[in-house]
């Protein structure tokens, strides 16, 4: 049993003080504001639930930076795929390894305590499979464990390279399974994290250009009660590729065809006509955002305000990890849509409410429902995963309550995490992971062979 006295706490109930925490086994079991400290361990600082991560493919944090050079023509996200591509043609297990294991290390320091690997570099490098088919997801699951960080495993199902059964290229030959050996691949997996505190796994058809509707409907019956995510309308020629295949926008492909509902996270879902927006909203599926990086590939904006309106859930999500940052994702959401409406406080809530509260609150929510586990709240029987802020840091010093959110979120951003507790234990103290040195220097060196 540990047993915490905390300053600063956001409560479901809202902020308190002195607030004692018992942990046992990872888990909260017992909450209580206004304590006395005596025999308890102090944790000085703001304490937040801390925010979920919902989308991640943590091997693209090796090219983060590689890919902002202009190329011959009409740079796009077109033109980052090939980068990407040709950036994971010889990533060996090893060095999928290290770079997950800094991706996660910096999502922990970055205010995130738990992620949503959407995993889908499955083969070995010339497109066959490992002797353990589950090779590259027991790599992601030893970087979860190295780092402390909490998994919800989402092994990819990839199956063609483009709408209407386009053959997959050279460049997706990792990538590939028929839904048989994706039903082992999952198997192995589950066996994967077996030995990680409160994992989960999920499924992941990559985005319905990949996949075949046969395909889908197989795969989305291998996901039980767990989270099923799955990359839509995040470009406007896979919106144009769409409607040439079946006549509909992605989405409300998807909402047709689909048994979309509160285990589903659709990931970007950027181009939205007003039907789909309520529709998504209705569904209770969680619509998965990734600013940083949909700004980065120039995606286009998400209707934010529309699908907020209508009740929709949100999360976000640090794709490909060019900037892992909670706060820089939340700060990026608002942000975008000011530059849309022309406006300010788009994304709080109603008059007089604090938008970095809004924004934090929010995705709390729909972070944990996407990663289909008990997180997101300072609460009897969640995960205790906690961010605690340095209340003295000059950007904070001055302020209580929710404007500690918007500074945060708009102000200092991750520079003012001090300390990140995740399933009960510390993992960062001081801004810093706890094997900060020894994880920072393996992705160096992996990083310096790859671009030797
Ligand atoms: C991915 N990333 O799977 O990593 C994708 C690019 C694709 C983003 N969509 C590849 N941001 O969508 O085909
Ligand atoms: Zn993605």
């Amino acid at each position: 049993m540990r047993k915490l006295i905390l300053d600063h706490a956001l409560l479901p109930s809202g902020w308190a003080r002195n607030v004692a925490v018992d942990i046992e086994g990872g888990i909260i079991r017992a909450v209580r504001s206004d304590a006395a400290a005596e025999g308890r361990e102090r944790i000085a600082g703001i304490a937040l639930p801390g925010l979920p991560n919902l989308h991640s493919h943590t091997f693209q944090r090796g090219m983060a930076g590689l890919a902002e050079t202009r190329g011959p023509e009409g740079d796009s996200f077109w033109t980052w795929r090939q980068v990407m591509y040709r950036f994971l043609d010889d990533l060996t297990p090893d060095d999928v390894e290290a770079i997950a294991a800094f991706a996660m290390m910096e999502m922990l320091e970055g205010g995130f305590t738990s992620l949503a690997e959407f995993h889908y570099l499955h083969h070995d490098t010339d497109g066959r499979a490992y002797a353990d088919l589950a090779e590259l997801s027991v790599r992601i699951a030893a970087a979860a464990g190295e780092t402390g960080i909490g998994l919800t495993l989402l092994p990819v199902f990839y199956a063609q390279g483009g709408f209407g059964a386009a053959p997959p290229t050279e460049g997706q030959r990792r990538f590939v399974n028929d839904v048989e050996r994706y039903s082992s691949l999952l198997e192995g997996a589950r066996r994967a994290v077996a030995g990680l505190d409160d994992a989960v796994v999920g499924v992941a058809p990559h985005s319905l250009r990949a996949v075949t509707p046969e395909s889908l409907a197989e795969v989305v019956a291998l996901a039980g009660e767990g989270p099923i995510h799955i990359h839509i309308a995040e470009q406007v020629k896979e919106v144009e590729d769409c409607i040439a295949w079946s006549g509909q926008r992605p989405v409300a492909w998807l909402l047709d065809h689909a048994p979309v509902d509160r285990r589903w996270c659709l990931i970007h879902a950027t181009h939205l006509d007003p039907a789909e927006t309520r529709g998504i909203a209705v569904s209770g599926a969680v619509a998965g955002l990734c600013p940083i990086t949909e700004a980065n590939l120039g995606d286009g904006i998400f209707e934010g305000v529309d699908f907020l309106a209508a009740g929709g859930l949100f999360g976000v999500g640090s794709d490909s990890n060019v900037e892992i940052s909670a706060p820089g994702e939340l700060k990026q959401f608002e942000y975008s849509q000011r530059l849309k409406h022309r406006a300010r406080n788009v994304l709080a809530r109603r008059e007089g409410q604090s938008t970095g509260r809004s924004l934090y609150d929010g995705a709390l929510e729909g972070g944990a429902r996407a990663l289909g586990r008990r997180i997101g709240a300072i609460k009897v029987g969640h995960r205790a995963d906690l961010v605690v802020l340095d209340a003295a840091h000059p950007d904070l010093a001055a302020l209580a309550g929710d404007r500690w959110l918007d500074a945060y979120v708009f102000v200092a951003g991750k520079a003012v995490v001090d300390t990140v507790i995740v399933g009960g234990s510390s993992v960062v103290s001081g801004g810093r992971h706890c094997s900060r040195d020894s994880i920072a220097a393996r992705f160096a060196r992996t990083i310096a062979r790859l671009l030797a």
